[in-house]
């Protein structure tokens, strides 16, 4: 018999939350910590989810009355529970007026944001605005934008007119100073349109950074048989995830107004930029790194790769020996202890994060996960075979051929033309020369001082293998 479709148990919550970009990883992260935190201290923080493009979580959470399974999957076994903090979901593209009218209402103070690297349209190695996107230029000459850039600049400009204090935009994705980045393209947006709102904006808006971390790997088809067989409901938008979460919020929103995520285990600071630095080099520039290279070894997932002794070895070395050495640990931690602690969670055989999930929009997320160790051990002199090795592995990757032969399927906004720039060249050393040259992900300063070193270990690639050269990286 067909299991009942999965369906709403609580009275829905009232709404203080819009949420742009209801993916896999907000489900299982922000809005699990919002209703834990409304669940013990109260308050009206339903949360609206809007999707940008696709129907697709519209179309499955709708009938459900917006709650969904969130599966901990452990090693020693998995875990459900119902969400039930979102009420409803939107889709801009389909209705962006009714988007930007949810995010006018005064019973919204927080917008927060899971848009990934890319969505912020801004070049990711100075995290300005850039004027150039498409979205931008359609949002420029439109009061019904496309970008997340644009609602949230025509949705404060709506509640400027109506007399309304600004909602708190609260970035979760994994940018350096994220609330920096967002308030720059915010204000850059809104100059263009109105100076008098940016300057509005400027006083009045509150752009807290987070450090956000939960693994998430996307949903895959055949986890909803999975979930239906744990729970006995099917759920068409389950979300899995490892059982370790973390998230530290700089204590900054307009009027104060936030639901009480301390008493769900969110850590309120006063400055987030040391934890953001060490998950950000530490937990995601492994990833891209074990992503890269365990992709051209013929490995599928992170679980898979560090299972092979080759990485798991190499993934200890990079930390150990070239991304601590670069950090500030924030107060209280013990970076070594938070390394163990990775390994262990990408050791995790219950959770399928697959490479070439995460060797998704490299060109976005180069710059902040492993470019910065690079600079700074750069100007101290320190050789970095581990991370450059990284790099070129990146390099091979986007040249969309793999040690096969076999084509990859590569997903990233710049993909194009990080194909052509590496097909235009005729030599392994004209190709790492040519995509050195794409300055929104390589500033100048350091392209020039990388390309001997890149150059070589793209060889070793060449000439050996990924899992090889690997091997032989700290021979
Ligand atoms: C991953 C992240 O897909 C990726 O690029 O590195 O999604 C990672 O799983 C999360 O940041 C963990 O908090």
């Amino acid at each position: 018999m067909p299991a009942d479709r999965l369906s709403r148990t609580a009275p829905a919550p009232k709404t203080g939350i819009v949420h742009l970009g209801l993916g896999a990883f907000f489900r299982a992260h922000g809005a699990i910590y919002t209703e834990e935190a409304v669940a013990h201290s109260g308050g009206d923080w339903g949360i609206i989810g809007v999707s940008l493009q696709s129907p697709t979580m519209h179309d499955a959470l709708t009938p459900q009355g917006g709650t969904y399974t969130a599966l901990e999957l452990a090693p020693e076994g998995a875990k459900p529970r119902h969400v039930q903090i979102v009420t409803e979901v939107l889709v801009a593209q389909d209705n962006p007026l009714a988007v930007l009218e949810k995010m006018a209402d005064p019973a919204i103070r927080i917008v927060s944001l899971t848009v990934t690297e890319k969505g912020y349209c801004h070049a990711p190695a100075t995290g300005a605005l850039n004027l150039a996107h498409p979205d931008i230029q359609h949002d420029l000459g439109n009061p019904l934008p496309r970008s997340a850039p644009g609602f949230l600049v025509r949705a404060l400009e709506l509640r400027r007119q109506r007399g309304l204090a600004p909602f708190t935009v609260l970035s979760c994705d994994n940018l350096p100073e994220n609330g920096r980045v967002v308030r720059g393209v915010v204000l850059a947006l809104a100059q263009q349109i109105d100076p008098a709102l940016a300057d509005w904006i400027a006083q009045q808006g509150r752009f807290p950074a987070t450090m956000v971390d939960r693994i998430v790997p996307a949903t895959k088809p055949e986890d909803l048989a999975t979930v239906a067989t744990l729970t006995g409901t099917h759920d068409a938008a389950p979300v899995l995830h490892e059982p370790f979460r973390q998230w530290v919020i700089e204590d900054d929103f307009v009027s104060g107004a936030r639901p009480d995520w301390a008493s769900a285990g969110a850590q309120m600071v006063r400055d987030v930029t040391p934890f953001e630095h060490m998950k950000l080099r530490m937990l995601n520039g492994t990833h891209s790194a074990l992503a890269y290279l365990g992709y051209l070894a013929g490995h599928e997932t992170i679980a898979d790769t560090v299972a092979d002794p080759v990485f798991a070895g190499f993934v200890r070395r990079l930390w150990q020996d070239e991304i601590i050495p670069a950090l500030t640990p924030p107060p209280g931690v013990s970076l070594a202890d938070y390394a163990t602690a990775l390994f262990g969670r990408y050791a995790n055989p219950a959770i399928r994060h697959r490479t070439w999930q995460i060797a998704m929009d490299g060109s976005q997320k180069l710059p902040q996960r492993i470019l910065g160790t690079l600079a700074e051990a750069q100007a101290t002199g320190r050789a970095c075979p581990g991370l450059m090795l990284a790099v070129a592995a990146w390099m091979r990757y986007v040249g969309g051929i793999d040690e096969t032969g076999a084509p990859i399927d590569v997903r990233d906004p710049l993909a194009d033309r990080l194909r052509a720039l590496s097909d235009g060249a005729d030599t392994p050393e004209g190709k790492v020369q040519a995509l050195l040259s794409v300055s929104e992900i390589f500033p100048p300063a350091l392209a020039v001082p990388l390309e001997a070193p890149l150059t070589s270990a793209y060889l070793a690639l060449l000439d050996k293998g990924a899992r090889a050269a690997t091997h032989e990286v700290f021979a």
